[in-house]
């Protein structure tokens, strides 16, 4: 479109929008009624001061529209687009030890108090009712999980900063407190917890804690595959588990122009995301290596998730302790060619009952393919300075995921498979 015809069309709102405004735009006390999240394609600043602006990207911005809103746009010939909403992918373990992601459970703590205490509401609680000792009140069943066992983890990763997008972080965990570098909310959508990074759900801790759990200064907690690397913690997912398209892309956008070099998303959804994607081309332009989850909806080939589907982000699907791959590890259309295409699984990683930090200071067991992503972009940070080839304190993207790639272990079936891709990647 031409200059003078846009101005044209930016006087014309201009009038529409005071003719409009009392009759369209809905006061904002009543917005939260009937609004849907949108993309708007305009950088015109009259309309966002109207319509108000949960995050700026370039040439678009979000917020969130009526129905009459999303017309009055269409008629102005501005276009919109629903911002997708997708779901964190891992779930507790119930009491029960059954691992379905899928399963709703009510009593995800599982952790081990010591002789004379027990377990209540997450806190160990002296059988003698004296309070529990100064600093540490929960223990982890153990230090290293087999997970951590199984892609040889639990050392490394120093100078190397993990942007976990999640929901947020249990900043004062004895494990984490250690490594975190940054904790951020980018959560815009009308929830209570929104304007803190504290995690208000687990599992972004949990995901955390599997990337880069030191085991606390008294080194009686749990171990995550690179215990010396930064976390940033970003929110992006509210403490339902839900995280909405702009706010994963402006944590995105935040991770990449604030020293990040991996990103971590046990996320996923069925479509993709037009500002998610910017995002990640950003990012990886800027050196930085994505990593997402493969989803929870298998069995059945190409019912992968995005943002892991993406081309330039690893998905990693889960397996369990035997090296088997769940039913509901999602799996990828991979062709068998070892070049990762689209909507291919890239890696397999340890997913079922994995256990990890948790809330309060707390552990618990987890399972999805949001658990078998924090393996992969932990191992990713561990060999981020070797894998190109000089030990000297630097890496890149790159080279990295060429190099997990190449240190996968073919599992399930042989070969470039849908549900682990290259396979498990091992560390040296
Ligand atoms: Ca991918
Ligand atoms: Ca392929
Ligand atoms: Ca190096
Ligand atoms: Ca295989």
């Amino acid at each position: 479109m031409k200059k003078t015809k846009l101005g044209v069309l930016f006087i014309v709102m201009l009038l529409v929008i005071s003719v409009a405004s009392a009759s369209m735009l809905i006061p904002a006390a009543d917005k939260a009624k009937d609004n849907v999240a949108y993309y708007v394609e305009s950088d015109n600043p009259v309309l966002k001061a109207l319509l108000g602006v949960n995050h700026e990207f370039p040439g678009v911005f979000s917020t969130e529209l009526t129905h009459g809103q999303v017309g009055f746009l269409s008629a102005l010939g501005i276009k919109t687009e629903p911002v997708q909403i997708y779901q964190i992918t891992g779930r507790p373990v119930c009491g029960d030890g059954i691992a379905h992601p899928s399963e709703e459970c009510g009593e995800p703590y599982l952790p081990a108090c010591p002789e004379g205490s027990t377990c209540v509401d997450c806190k160990c609680v002296a059988d003698d009712e004296e309070p529990a000792p100064e600093g540490r009140s929960c223990y982890p069943s153990t230090q290293k999980p087999y997970g951590i066992v199984m892609v040889n983890g639990s050392s490394g990763g120093a100078g190397v900063t993990v942007a976990v997008l999640d929901t947020g972080v249990d900043t004062d965990h004895l494990d984490l407190v250690g490594n975190i570098k940054d904790c951020v909310t980018k959560v815009t959508h009308f929830v209570p917890d929104a304007k803190s990074c504290e995690d208000g759900h687990g599992h972004g801790t949990h995901v955390s804690g599997t990337v880069l759990a030191n085991a606390g200064s008294d080194g009686l907690g749990i171990y995550g595959v690179a215990p010396e690397a930064g976390l940033m913690a970003v929110k992006v997912c509210d403490k339902r588990g839900w995280c909405y398209g702009d706010d994963i892309a402006a944590g995105i956008y935040y991770a990449a122009d604030n020293g990040a070099n991996i990103i971590s998303m046990s996320i996923g959804g069925d479509s993709p995301d037009s500002q998610i994607l910017a995002a990640i081309d950003y990012a990886v332009d800027k050196g930085v290596l994505p990593v997402a989850a493969a989803g929870n909806d298998g069995p059945t080939d190409g019912s992968i998730d995005y943002p892991g589907a993406y081309v330039k982000v690893i998905a990693a699907g889960a397996i369990d302790s035997a090296e088997n791959v769940p039913d509901w590890s999602s799996r990828g259309i991979n062709d068998g060619d070892y070049i990762i295409e689209e909507r291919e699984v890239e890696l397999g990683a340890p997913g079922v009952s994995i256990e990890s930090t948790y809330n309060d200071g707390c552990y618990a067991y987890m399972s999805g393919t949001s658990m078998a992503t924090p393996h992969v972009a932990g191992l990713a940070a561990k060999v981020w300075d070797t894998a190109d080839g000089t030990l000297d304190g630097t890496g890149n993207a790159a080279d990295t995921r060429s190099y997990l790639q190449s240190i996968a272990n073919d599992i399930w079936t042989a070969g470039d498979d849908t549900a682990t891709g290259f396979g498990l990647p091992i560390a040296p």
